[in-house]
């Protein structure tokens, strides 16, 4: 049996583990929107994501995860933010204000919603975060390749924001929560922030989600939301700028140690490069240039 450290043990009622970052406010966003209470506990990202406790919790080892501490005594463990969304939503929203009811039309599309977020936007705007503000070395393939894919998921985005007001019809959904926080950290991840002239249907969507008071109480739980839009853009070369030099000089780090890890055999060999370069060289015969064009 896993022994939590005091202060970190599941509570009665809803547990969300998490951190300052990005995925976790999918969550406090989604509480706050349904008016649920909950407990957030915070994780040390330096500490304790691999911490035996931690990985009971989520064995991936990252955050945001949630535990559920039932009236009747049971609980539910669950990992991945989109897994933890439709959970909440399955428990606590009865009245469908940020789900649609399983098995619709609607449900289907918020979930087709949902995985595009967690698999492509989520991961590749990730991507693009990560080779613009953390690799500790340029790489400008990284940085143009993910941050052209980013631009483009964001076309998609408007494009469907162009014909309904939220992702699936009236009223957001959790597809909407999931989406929002990553199309509000633009800035972050090297985009220009969503504007009325390059995407003016994510920014009138963005606009109208940031004023709604659940949003606004999720973004500020536990802390106020660092990667937003307005925030970075109002750092930007100013005071707080030091915030920001500091987290991509200790992210640098800690992704440059922990990917090391990785990147040896057992016996501590350090592996090769996997590919063998054929795709640098001229291609004979064929006509070329129609690459696969990726996730
Ligand atoms: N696919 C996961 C991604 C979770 C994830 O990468 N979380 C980040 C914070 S936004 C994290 O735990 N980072 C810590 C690390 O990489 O060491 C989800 O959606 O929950």
């Amino acid at each position: 049996m896993t022994t939590f450290p005091p202060e970190k043990a599941p509570k009665p009622g809803l547990n969300i583990y998490g951190y300052p970052a990005v995925n976790p406010y999918k969550l406090t966003i989604a509480a706050e929107e349904l008016g649920i209470p909950y407990n957030y506990i915070t994780v040390n990202i330096r500490t304790e994501l691999e911490s035996e406790w931690y990985l009971s919790i989520n064995p991936n080892g990252r955050v945001p995860a949630i535990v559920h501490v039932k009236d009747d005594g049971t609980s539910a463990t669950v990992f991945e933010s989109g897994a933890c969304l439709l959970y909440i939503a399955a428990e606590f929203d009865k009245e469908h204000k940020i789900s649609h009811p399983v098995g619709t039309p609607e449900y289907w599309a918020q979930l087709s919603w949902l995985s595009w977020q967690i698999s492509g936007q989520g991961p590749m705007l990730g991507q693009a975060a990560h080779f613009n503000r953390y690799a500790p070395e340029p790489v400008p393939y990284g940085s143009w390749r993910y941050t052209a894919e980013a631009r483009r998921l964001h076309t998609v985005l408007d494009k469907q924001l162009s014909k309904t007001p939220y992702l699936t019809g009236p009223h957001p959904t959790i597809a909407d929560i999931a989406t929002f926080i990553y199309a509000h950290s633009s800035a972050w991840i090297g985009l220009p922030p969503p504007s009325p002239s390059e995407f003016p249907h994510i920014a009138t969507w963005r606009d109208r989600l940031l004023a709604r008071p659940g949003f606004r109480r999720g973004l500020e739980s536990p802390v106020p939301y660092p990667f937003s839009d307005d925030r970075v853009t109002r750092e930007e070369g100013g005071e707080g700028q030091e915030f920001y030099v500091n987290v991509r000089r200790w992210g640098s780090r800690g992704i440059r140690s922990a990917t090391e890890r990785w990147w040896r055999e057992g016996g501590g060999r350090v592996l090769g490069v996997p590919s063998d370069g054929a795709n640098l060289g001229g291609v004979e015969g064929g006509e070329g240039g129609e690459g696969e064009g990726g996730k």
